[in-house]
C-alpha cells in the first residue's frame, strides 16, 4: 500500500500495513520489527532504515510519534521522515551510511484508534485504571526515572497527566522503555514527536537543573531552530521542559537521557493546527511535515557533527 502522507491521516491499521510493506520494496535497507503490543492487543511495530551496507550496530537516531493519542500530526511526521530516507537517498545518504534510523510512528495505538473512532481529543491509552470511572494513563508521566515525584504528573485517574500506579505498569511505555534500552549502547539522539506549541523540549522535565550533556543538546536544539526559520520563518523555543513549558515526572526524554544513556534527547512539539490546535486542516499537513523535516535533518547532522568529534577525541 501506498502512503500519501500529505493527503491524509491515518489509522494505525493502515501505518502498519504500510510499514510492513516497506522491506519488500527495500530489502536492502528497511526492517520492521515488533517489540511488543498494546494493551487492546494491537502490534506495535517499528522500522529501522540505514544505507544497507550490512555494517552491525551503527549509532541510532531513534524517533517515536502518538505517545499522545490526538497528536495526529506526529505520526504524519514519522511517515513523512521515513519517506524521505527511504526515497531521497542521495540528500541522505551520509546520515544513513553512519546511522541506523528507528522510527516508531504510533507508540499509544489504542489511543490514537479512539481519538479516530470515538473522541477526536483522546490524549491517554485505553487501559482502565482502579478507577471504574476513568481509563487511560498519560505514557509520557509512566517512565521510571524519577517517577513519582510530587510535581509534574498526577496520581489521580481522572486527571489527563495520571502517571499510572506504578512505572512502567502500562504495556505501551514498557515497549518504548524496551526499545531505548535494546539500542541503550549506542544511542545518538531520541527524538519524541508531540504537538503542538513549536518548541524543542530538553531533559530535565522533573527538575529546574540541567543534565551534564546540556549544552550539547542546545547546540543540536539550535541548529534544528535554525534551520527552520531559515527555510520557513517558522519559529521554535528550546530549552529545558521544566523551564520553557512545565515540570513533568516521569517522561520519556528525561529516562532516555537519565538511564538509557542517549546522548541527547528531545521533545519536538510540533506546530498547532485546526481547532484546539491537535487538528491541523489536511491542507496544512505539507507545510508542517516539509518545514519540520528539515528542522529533523538538521538536528540529526548535528547529532552527526558532535558524534565526530568525540570519536576524534578518543
Ligand atoms: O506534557 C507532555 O507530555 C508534553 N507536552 S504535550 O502537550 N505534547 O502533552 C511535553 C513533555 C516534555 N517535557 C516537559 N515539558 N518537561
Ligand atoms: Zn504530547
Amino acid at each position: 500500500p501506498f502512503i500519501d502522507v500529505i493527503g491524509a491521516f491515518y489509522t494505525h491499521t493502515e501505518i502498519n500495513e504500510y510499514l510492513d510493506s516497506l522491506p519488500q520494496r527495500y530489502p536492502q535497507r528497511a526492517l520492521v520489527k515488533q517489540f511488543g503490543w498494546s494493551y487492546e492487543r494491537r502490534p506495535l511495530k517499528l522500522l529501522t532504515i540505514n544505507n544497507g551496507d550490512g555494517r552491525a550496530n551503527k549509532p541510532v537516531i531513534f524517533i517515536d510519534a502518538a505517545m499522545h493519542a490526538r497528536e495526529w500530526i506526529a505520526p504524519s511526521l514519522a511517515l513523512y521522515i521515513i519517506q524521505q530516507l527511504l526515497d531521497n537517498y542521495a540528500e541522505n545518504e551520509q546520515l544513513l551510511k553512519d546511522y541506523d534510523w528507528v522510527i516508531m510512528p504510533v507508540v499509544n495505538a489504542d489511543g490514537y484508534e479512539f481519538s479516530h473512532t470515538d473522541s477526536r481529543y483522546w490524549r491517554k491509552n485505553r487501559k482502565p485504571t482502579w478507577d471504574p470511572e476513568n481509563i487511560g494513563t498519560d505514557l509520557n508521566r509512566n517512565f521510571g526515572y524519577m517517577w513519582g515525584l510530587d510535581e509534574g504528573a498526577s496520581p489521580d485517574p481522572s486527571n489527563e497527566t495520571y502517571r499510572g500506579e506504578h512505572a512502567f505498569d502500562q504495556p505501551e511505555s514498557q515497549v518504548v522503555r524496551d526499545v531505548l534500552l535494546h539500542y541503550s549502547d549506542r544511542l545518538s539522539f531520541y527524538l519524541s514527536l508531540h504537538s503542538y506549541g513549536n518548541y524543542l523540549l530538553l531533559p530535565w522535565g522533573h527538575t529546574s537543573s540541567f543534565p551534564s550533556n546540556y549544552l550539547d543538546m542546545m547546540q543540536v536544539a539550535d541548529a534544528g531552530a535554525m534551520a527552520i526559520l531559515q527555510a520557513t520563518n517558522g519559529i521554535y523555543s528550546y530549552g529545558s521542559g521544566y523551564h520553557l513549558m512545565y515540570s513533568t515526572s516521569g517522561d520519556s526524554t528525561d529516562y532516555a537521557v537519565g538511564v538509557a544513556n542517549a546522548t541527547v534527547a528531545i521533545t519536538m512539539e510540533l506546530p498547532a493546527g485546526g481547532f484546539l490546535g491537535f487538528d491541523p486542516w489536511i491542507s496544512h499537513i505539507e507545510g508542517i511535515v516539509t518545514e519540520s523535516w528539515v528542522g529533523v535533518r538538521a538536528m540529526a547532522l548535528e547529532v552527526e557533527k558532535l558524534d565526530q568529534a568525540k570519536a576524534k577525541k578518543k
